[in-house]
């Protein structure tokens, strides 16, 4: 094999490497490095228009370090802290209604949050931090109202599954 054809498949390579999923390729330069992850907040899901009041998506495990941007897609929503569910020394935060909102998480753990108009019509969501371990059971624990209960439920029976947690009885 010849020096051109040699350098030519590295270049393919790394072409192959940039076409992956936009975090694959940022993990191949720099793996530690903060992330933003967006997160929306919408009255009706454009993809299930019988979904209304959702936070999408509603579930994420993110980096310490790593930032959460709330986007006020649809108006009439914020994003706030559940004070009962966030690990020791984690800092809440409160969204105004209709604006965006930046939270950059750096203590590891679970972190539940609310749209504050609709919190009983089960607008809440999960973020997992790092380690989930510290308070992933304190949280799952946390009492909740209205459609929020059935909403954590389900909140963590898909963070069970993504943490690879066994399933419970
Ligand atoms: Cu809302």
């Amino acid at each position: 094999m010849n020096h051109t054809r040699r350098n030519h498949l590295k270049l393919l390579g790394a072409a192959t490497l940039a076409s992956l999923s936009p975090r694959m390729a940022m993990a191949t330069t720099d793996a530690t490095a903060p992330v933003i992850h967006e997160v929306q907040m919408l009255s009706k899901d454009p993809d299930d228009k019988k979904r209304r009041n959702i936070f999408k998506p509603d579930l994420i495990c993110i980096k310490p370090g790593d930032t959460v941007r709330f986007i006020a897609t649809d108006k009439g929503h914020n994003s706030v802290a559940n004070t009962d569910m966030l690990p020791e020394g984690a800092e809440a935060w409160k969204g105004k209604i209709s604006k965006d909102i930046e939270v950059t998480l750096t203590v590891e753990g679970a972190y539940g949050f609310h749209c504050m108009p609709h919190r009983t019509l089960g607008m809440v969501g999960l973020i997992i931090v790092g380690d989930h371990s510290g308070n992933y059971e304190a949280a799952k624990a946390a009492k909740q109202s209205g459609k929020a209960k059935s909403a954590y439920v389900d909140l963590f029976e898909r963070a069970d599954a993504q943490l690879g947690l066994p399933k419970e009885g």
